[in-house]
């Protein structure tokens, strides 16, 4: 992948083998150097370009032609509905969406929104169509050298989500540290069905096997099935979040079929121990967890030749530095017990908030320290285990995070909501379930769950939405979340 500077690496996969498998399809490293190729030669000097990143080979070329001609690549959530496509793209300013030949994707009316298809053929992959070189102008982050290589957006405790920019550079330092923890090798097949819109299934899941030079076989979605039929094709290496786990563990059959894999990995929420403890009698070895955020990259791992203790997720990666501090701003004891708010610092740290110097701001110390506001522990070997969030505002569904308030905000464009407060609480299967509670009147609760995932994205869906008389209020009219049902 010389063409991708940073996924230029020395792999195993030669150009003619199967490197990439996507839901069933493959391409060679050669077809998908010429295809990301010709991707790129229709994007060159754009600001910024949007993807449809559905599972498929084409959303990979997509991603990869961007990054190959130096242009911002934005990824967007297949089903995300208007209210966040129309945020997302006006927000990002991408002149440009690609997306596979006839997905039709939608385009939020008055968008100026060129959409090039990307299709694949027997002789490889191609952008469909001649027509004008991509047009427009647009606001985004800035192509080049210097720009970010990724814009991922991702929800906040309020308003919309905020594009995370990604510099080509964090990218690199971060996967090159994770192929460290990992004992991570091109002799390695990764085995994944990750969404392609997020750093786990896209920068790990895609990019790290394309850096680390191995063979990636995607396998659509991530189900117990899918894992096993990979385990079958001689993966070693899985990924998944920890409902991809806890469904694996259910499945007795398809989890004894990871026993000859090499390693396990858990991320994006904290892993039960019971699921841990299942997998290891199961499959043979309990996953490794690792921790990180969008903003981030992954800053914590345990370490694929060291123990495996479930409940903790490891210890910096390398070029990475972590402490924890109280209230205060002081630093808390690592003696297992004490907890204090984790902030890191590194080379994998995000360029900033896009267009929004001052959330930017806010999130770093004024030493210079991002603030990842979750509560964490260590021990004396230097060991992390996470312990929550500090804002409750910020919920994790099945790996996924929504802010409460972008959900309340959907609730509240219906027009027979009048109140709404939206809280995660504590579900086996999806670690955090979204639950809504509103003051509404002529609507149903199963009728506002459609309503979310019909502007939003599906993942923002309630679960159950409640209608209450009232919502409990402090004295100053603030809504008092910890008064709701957390069940
Ligand atoms: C969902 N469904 C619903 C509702 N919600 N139906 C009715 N009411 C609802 N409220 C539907 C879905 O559309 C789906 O339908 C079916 O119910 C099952 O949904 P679900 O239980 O959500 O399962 P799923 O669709 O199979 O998805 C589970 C999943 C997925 C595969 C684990 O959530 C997933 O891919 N999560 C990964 C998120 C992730 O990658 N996060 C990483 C962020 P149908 O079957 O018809 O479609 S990056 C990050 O966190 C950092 C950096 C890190 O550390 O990695
Ligand atoms: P996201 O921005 O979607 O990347 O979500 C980042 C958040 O996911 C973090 O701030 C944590 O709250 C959570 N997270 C990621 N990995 C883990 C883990 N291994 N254990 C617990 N929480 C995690």
């Amino acid at each position: 992948m010389t063409l991708v500077p940073v996924l230029a690496g020395g792999g195993a996969v030669d150009d003619q083998q199967a490197a990439v498998t996507v839901a069933g399809r493959s391409l060679g490293l050669g077809d998908l150097s010429a295809a990301a190729g010709a991707v790129a030669a229709r994007l060159t000097g754009l600001s910024a370009v949007a993807v449809e990143a559905s599972p498929s080979l084409e959303t990979v070329v997509a991603v990869l032609g961007g990054l190959a001609a130096g242009v911002p690549v934005v990824p967007l959530a297949p089903d995300a509905g208007p209210l966040e496509r129309t945020h997302i793209l006006r927000d990002c300013a991408a002149p440009v969406l690609l997306a596979a030949a006839g997905a039709a994707p939608a385009v939020p009316p008055g968008t100026p929104l060129e959409v090039i298809p990307v299709r694949i053929s027997d002789r490889g992959a191609w952008p469909a169509g001649g027509g004008a070189g991509a047009g427009g102008g647009g606001g985004g982050g800035g192509a080049g050298p210097d720009g970010p290589a990724l814009i991922l957006y991702t929800s906040g405790t309020t308003g919309p989500p905020k594009g995370v920019m990604l510099s080509a550079a964090a990218i690199a330092a971060d996967l090159d540290a994770l192929a460290e923890a990992w004992g991570w090798t091109p002799e390695d097949v990764l085995v994944h069905g990750l969404p392609l819109f997020h750093v786990h299934g896209l920068i790990l899941g895609v990019m790290g096997a394309l850096r680390v030079g191995c063979r990636l076989i995607h396998t659509g979605r991530p189900t117990p099935a899918a894992y096993a039929a990979g385990a079958d094709e001689g993966g070693s290496l899985f990924f998944g979040v920890p409902t991809v786990w806890s469904r694996l563990a259910a499945e007795p059959d398809a989890a004894a079929s990871l026993r000859g894999a090499r390693l396990l990995v858990s991320g994006s929420a904290g892993l039960p121990v019971p699921v841990f403890e299942r997998l290891a009698t199961l499959a043979g070895q309990g996953p490794i967890e690792r921790y990180g955020m969008t903003e981030t990259l992954i800053t914590l791992s345990a370490r694929a030749a060291g123990d495996r203790r479930a409940g903790w997720v490891g210890w910096p990666v390398a070029g990475i530095e972590a402490r924890l501090v109280d209230e205060g701003g002081q630093p808390v004891a690592a003696d297992a017990e004490t907890v204090g708010e984790l902030q890191v610092r590194g080379p994998t740290m995000m360029d900033g908030y896009l267009g929004q110097p001052d959330a930017t701001a806010a999130v770093y110390t004024s030493d210079g320290w991002l603030r990842t506001g979750d509560v964490a522990g260590a021990d004396r070997d230097g060991w992390y285990r996470i312990v929550g969030r500090q804002s409750t505002d910020l919920i994790k569904t099945a790996g996924y995070r929504v802010g409460a308030g972008e959900v309340e905000a959907a609730l509240l464009a219906h027009p027979g909501v009048l109140e709404a407060a939206v809280i995660g609480v504590p579900d086996d299967d999806l670690g955090q379930a979204i639950v809504g509670y509103v003051v509404a009147d002529g609507v149903s609760g199963p009728e506002l769950c459609e309503f979310v995932a019909g502007v939003l994205s599906v993942h923002k869906r309630p679960r159950r939405v409640e209608l209450v008389a009232a919502l409990p209020r402090n004295a100053m009219g603030k809504v008092q979340k910890a008064r709701l049902p957390n069940e």
